[in-house]
């Protein structure tokens, strides 16, 4: 079994590279929601979005986001109407948030919600939310503490950014499928997907239990670089770095996840940063452009796991002796 941690759109390409290249329902992909919101009365998840319309082929990937078979009536009349229309909802994908909302209403969980479209969807992995408690990241800018959607596409990241929070994560409880899976025997390894680290990544680890779960299981934590020679493949993750005074390298991200990490995927382009990673690196193609370089990445991943795990084997350091 593979755990794959993931958010944003770098996350559900590597999570659909993994799913075509090993046994698909070997496949847990873990998703943040710190970027979930109410918006229009409707419950919107957009990084389990993402990954399940990814895995079930219908994602837009130019946008990053939605559906690629969509139209935009509603959206049109929404206007006409003098609605909000900055959060872009395409026809079809209203159709997800309406029933997602009711049944979330109706006292459904979010995993079970999305277990439910991902059995609709035909979608083999297992695609659970980190939790189904709320939690809502947020951001310190200049105008003050601004939502995440707010941020993120209102603003389109343009607010410098000097803080983040993630609220209501200190009283989440982890998925508790997630717990299990990080203890299952079968697991052999737990991969941090190309996300950024603050705002699709680290809202995971800052639930409690989850740094520590990772740092003791025994299958090895690799991840791969969202930066590739200075700058995100996309979104905000440079941008981001620099304003919180940190150096938008591939180095950075790996040091933010010192204590769990046993390997690290990085381009070619970053091989100058291998001396300054405490852990195990790689050098790879990670641009994500074509479905090859997608199953070319996740099979560079699990082999570099398999090598990680052979050495743990072989009693060879690993992170628990730093
Ligand atoms: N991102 C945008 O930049 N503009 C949008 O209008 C927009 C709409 C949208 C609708 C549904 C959905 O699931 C995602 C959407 N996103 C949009 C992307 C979203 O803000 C990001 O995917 C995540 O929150 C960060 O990865």
């Amino acid at each position: 079994m593979i755990i794959a941690l993931s958010g944003g759109v770098g996350g559900a390409k590597l999570a659909l590279g993994l799913s075509r290249v090993m046994p698909p329902e070997d496949l847990t992909v873990v998703v943040n929601t710190g970027d979930d919101f109410e918006h229009l009365g409707l419950s919107i998840s957009p990084d389990i979005d993402t990954v399940t319309y990814t895995l079930a082929g219908l994602a837009n990937r130019e946008l990053g986001w939605g559906r690629y078979d969509e139209t935009w009536s509603f959206m049109e009349t929404l206007d006409a109407l003098g609605g909000e229309t900055w959060f872009r909802l395409g026809d079809r994908d209203m159709a997800l948030h309406v029933e997602r909302t009711r049944r979330l209403k109706a006292g459904e969980s979010l995993s079970a919600v999305t277990a439910a479209f991902c059995r609709q969807f035909g979608i083999r992995p297992r695609v659970i939310p980190m939790t189904d408690d709320p939690v809502r990241t947020r951001l310190l800018t200049e105008s003050g503490w601004l939502d995440f959607q707010e941020y993120f596409v209102h603003r389109r990241c343009e607010p410098v950014v000097s803080q983040l929070q993630f609220q209501g994560a200190g009283a989440a409880r982890p998925h508790p499928a997630f717990m299990a899976a990080l203890t299952d025997p079968s697991l052999e390894a737990v991969v941090i997907c190309p996300s950024n680290p603050f705002i699709s990544v680290e809202p995971i680890l800052a639930i409690p239990g989850v740094r520590q779960a990772l740092v003791a299981c025994t299958a090895p934590v690799i991840a791969v670089s969202p930066i590739i020679a200075g700058k995100a493949v996309k979104g905000p993750t440079a941008k981001m770095m620099s304003e919180l005074g940190l150096d938008p390298s591939a180095g950075t991200v790996a040091h933010r996840y010192q204590d769990i990490l046993d390997g690290y995927v990085i381009d070619h382009a970053d091989m100058s940063e291998v001396v300054s990673i405490d852990a195990r690196v790689t050098l790879a193609q990670t641009l994500m452009t074509t479905m090859e370089d997608r199953e070319a990445l996740a099979r560079i991943v699990l082999d570099a796991a398999a090598v990680l795990r052979r050495r743990e084997m072989r009693g060879v350091r690993q992170r628990a002796d730093r």
